[in-house]
């Protein structure tokens, strides 16, 4: 699901909110309006353009298990992005890269996706300008989520849900070093660093409330095959599944 404002998102359209789901047949409606309802009670503003698509997926869908997870508390922005630049170097993205990845964020104020920026050259490398990469065909199926946030004792929240899925398929390509990620809601400061050996990082506050200026990149590294990597992220289904249940 996209949803927009202003027209659609390739004709200038603001973007309000975007979701994914994987849904058996049986189970279509209710999940289509999971994302209706999304996209009509959301804090950027009402749509006034939706594209809601489902395709079958004729591909075995990979289990993945979630990102461990910590919670970095800070008290102010300047504190959370001192947070997330530290992480980021803990987890082998250079300051240099860092610095560029930035600066492309500033050029492109209302991305959508994510950018690619790779490590090696220093350069953002999708060329989706501020469409960005959209990564779908994932899930993590509520009882299981449930289970795990109750082991963690954190809230049964959606959109922790479903950016830690998120973080979990990037993360498990091995051509990810790590990403960077803050919502364009105006109302939800708390953001992450995340990768294969930090887990998943949660840090508080990494912008102002009101803003929305979001931000996701994944700093990537010794990508041979960029369209491959794209294909990953975009069309390989993957079930997020915590302990031991099938
Ligand atoms: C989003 O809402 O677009 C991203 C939210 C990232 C942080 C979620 C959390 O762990 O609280
Ligand atoms: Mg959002």
């Amino acid at each position: 699901m996209r949803a927009s404002q202003n027209g659609p998102h390739e004709k200038g359209g603001k973007h309000i909110s975007g979701g994914e789901h994987i849904s058996t047949y049986d189970n279509l409606k209710t999940t289509v309006n999971v994302l209706l309802e999304k996209a009509l009670s959301h804090s950027r503003g009402n749509p006034d353009f939706m594209k809601i698509q489902f395709e079958t997926i004729a591909q075995p869908i990979k289990r993945l298990k979630p990102l461990s997870i910590d919670t970095n508390v800070v008290g102010s922005v300047e504190e959370g992005q001192t947070a997330a630049r530290n992480l980021l170097v803990k987890a082998g993205v250079p300051t240099e890269s860092i610095e560029k990845a930035y600066k492309e964020l500033v050029e492109y104020s209302e991305l959508r996706g994510a950018i690619l920026f790779d490590i090696g050259s220093g350069l953002r490398i999708d060329a989706r300008k501020e469409k960005g990469v959209r990564v779908s065909r994932m899930d993590w199926l509520n009882p299981n989520f449930e289970k795990w946030a109750d082991h963690y004792k954190m809230p049964r929240s959606q959109r922790v849900k479903e950016a830690l899925v998120l973080a979990t398929k990037v993360s498990a390509h091995p051509a990810t070093v790590a990403e960077l990620c803050w919502s364009d809601d105006p109302e939800y400061i708390t953001g992450y660093v995340a990768s294969k050996g930090l887990g998943y990082q949660r840090i508080t506050q990494l912008k102002e409330y009101g803003d929305e200026c979001g931000c996701r990149i994944f700093f990537v590294d010794g990508l041979s095959d960029l369209s491959s990597y794209i294909d990953y992220l975009e069309k390989r289904p993957i079930f997020v599944q915590w302990g031991e249940e099938c």
